[in-house]
């Protein structure tokens, strides 16, 4: 069976993001491996490409409220636990404006 490995971007802060990150990853059928690297702000996976493809993962982690490159807003981010909203905390007040 052949893999297709793939790494892009996920935001995040924490250990417990990475948890999050890859539970959310796992979670998509024909996944064989998630990596989330905490200081890269990336993430590894190889997949079944028969069963599943990279639009399918990066639709399945930001369901978990993380923005991945190429998907972001979803209404999951606000229950995620303080620690891991920094980021999004910091575009808001660069603009000025609240929601
Ligand atoms: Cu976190």
């Amino acid at each position: 069976m052949a893999m297709t490995d793939l790494s892009f971007g996920v935001r995040g802060n924490c250990g417990m993001c990475k948890n999050a990150i890859e539970k959310a990853a796992n979670s998509v059928d024909g996944l064989a491996r998630a990596n989330w690297n905490v200081d890269k702000k990336k993430i590894d996976v190889s997949f079944d490409g028969t069963k599943t493809d990279a639009m399918s993962i990066h639709k399945a982690i930001p369901a978990s409220g993380y923005d991945t490159e190429n998907v972001e807003g979803n209404e999951a981010y606000s229950s995620l636990p303080g620690c891991c909203q920094y980021e999004h905390e910091m575009m808001q007040n660069q603009s000025g404006e609240t929601n």
